[in-house]
């Protein structure tokens, strides 16, 4: 009698183990989004870093696509500053030791350092 019982809910126990293993697969399935992959990825904004150093911007010609985020961040031991090199259209003003200054690359231009008008640098907007 009681082997029998055993038997009888052992059986439904399997029963419910296919059953929640089988719903688990599917739900493993339908978690994973297949277009995910297939879609190309869409990327905002990039943040390049451009360091000056050694009384050099580094990297010094600097390749972004047009609302790409250029942070300059000064390393070096002297303070410098980046300027639009051709009429001075702009100008980051004195950027301090250890601290950084941000711009949107909106166009191509070749900039320099006016402090240090040897220090020279080239943004390419792709
Ligand atoms: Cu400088």
């Amino acid at each position: 009698m009681r082997i029998d019982v055993l038997k009888k809910y052992s059986l439904l126990y399997c029963l419910f183990c296919l059953l929640a293993i089988g719903s688990c697969n599917t739900t493993q399935e339908s978690d994973l989004p297949k277009e995910e992959t297939e879609v190309p990825v869409v990327t905002g904004p990039k943040r390049v870093k451009v360091y000056i150093k050694q009384m050099k911007y580094q990297p010094a010609v600097i390749e972004v696509n047009k609302g790409d985020v250029i942070v300059f961040i000064n390393k070096d031991i002297v303070v410098h500053d980046v300027t639009e090199e051709a009429t001075k259209a702009w100008t980051s003003g004195p950027i301090q030791i250890n601290d950084t200054w941000t711009m949107v690359a909106k166009e191509s231009v070749n900039f320099y350092c006016s402090i240090h008008v040897v220090m020279k640098g080239k943004i390419i907007v792709k």
